[in-house]
């Protein structure tokens, strides 16, 4: 991980978020194994660098597209960790009032055009901001995260032919972790690299390593700015691992097909401590800097953990209201 050329406030900023949306995760896996929450969450642990890094080039007021495993990307837009939590749980003081839940999780005060419970469902709908920003003529930016298998959905191609025609000021996120469910990338897929299909629509395709946020941030930045000039979308191909299985409640064990330690493998290159390791080597910011991080999150993420359970249910006709007839 290079930090060389870094400002101490930009690098130690990664190091917060990456570390907020590890303990938000954390702890909203406890609420699972409590029984406190309502059905399942995906967590997005392993990949926190992936969100960190691409949010830390928008600005405020970019659009992004999420996916069923959405924690990490609204944590890194600033969305508010109370009223996240209190969602999870379906409480009445969280973001939709308790009814989008972990995987329908939104911030629409930071730009969040929603988490999709359908796979490759959130990429037209970016696609259609990035069409909206065209026609309004601003110089704002959309981006999509995406899953790996949605690349071979039918919703990734249109979009991106699409907005490959028009220039629209899009960037296309692929985090790559390998696995769509049960099913092996691999197996289902004859390229290694997913950023290979860029060349079909004559636009740039990037691979980069998805376990460092500066990397990560200098790609997006990249694609950003190209988008900002009106010159079109990039893709954007970020390597990955989600340590958890798919939902809180999968084991996983078919990661262990490959290779027995593939997860081992992968969490020896978790970012949080490999970011702090390089700053401290670099001589940027000190160990008292970084364990100042870690209790002002702490003390943010207990907070948040109390309001959410201490939060009322919405009433029963709440049921009626916010719903589309
Ligand atoms: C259109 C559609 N097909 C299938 C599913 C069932 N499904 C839910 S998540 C998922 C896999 C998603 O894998 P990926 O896109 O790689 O994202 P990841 O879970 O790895 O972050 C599938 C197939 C769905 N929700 N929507
Ligand atoms: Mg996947």
């Amino acid at each position: 991980m290079n930090v060389k050329g870094y400002e101490k406030e930009q690098l130690l900023g990664f190091y917060e978020t990456m570390f907020r949306i590890r303990r938000f995760e954390e702890e909203t896996f406890e609420f699972y194994k409590k029984g406190m929450m309502a059905g399942l969450a995906h967590l997005y642990m392993g990949e926190e660098a992936i969100a960190t890094g691409v949010c830390a080039a928008l600005r405020e007021d970019d659009y992004i597209g999420s996916t069923h495993r959405g924690h990490g990307h609204l944590v890194a837009r600033g969305a508010d960790t109370d009223r996240m939590m209190a969602e999870i749980l379906g409480k009445e003081t969280g973001y939709s009032h308790g009814k989008g839940g972990s995987m329908h999780i939104m911030a629409m005060d930071k730009g969040i055009l929603g988490a999709n419970g359908i796979v490759g469902g959130e990429i037209p709908i970016t696609t259609g901001a990035a069409y909206t920003i065209k026609y309004k003529g601003t110089d704002q930016v959309a981006v999509s995260f995406m899953g790996d298998s949605s690349t071979n959905e039918g919703t990734f191609h249109e979009s991106i032919n699409m907005a490959a025609a028009w220039d629209l000021p899009c960037v296309y996120i692929i985090e790559n972790n390998l696995y769509g469910i049960t099913v092996d990338i691999r197996d289902v897929t004859k390229t290694p690299d997913l950023a290979v299909r860029a060349l079909a629509y004559d636009i740039p395709g990037v691979v980069v390593d998805g376990m460092d946020p500066v990397a990560v941030y200098e790609a997006a930045v990249e694609a950003v700015a190209r988008a900002r000039r009106g010159e079109g979308p990039t893709l954007i191909e970020c390597k990955t691992y989600r340590w958890q299985g798919h939902h809180v409640g999968d084991p996983a064990n078919y990661r262990q097909r490959r290779s027995l330690t593939e997860k081992e493998d992968w969490m020896k290159r978790d970012p949080i401590p490999a970011l702090k390791a390089a700053v401290l080597e670099e001589g940027i910011a000190t160990e008292e800097e970084f364990a100042a991080i870690e209790t002002a999150v702490e003390e943010e993420i207990q907070a948040a953990v109390k309001f959410a359970a201490d939060s009322p249910y919405p009433d029963a006709e709440e049921a009626y209201t916010d719903v589309l007839a």
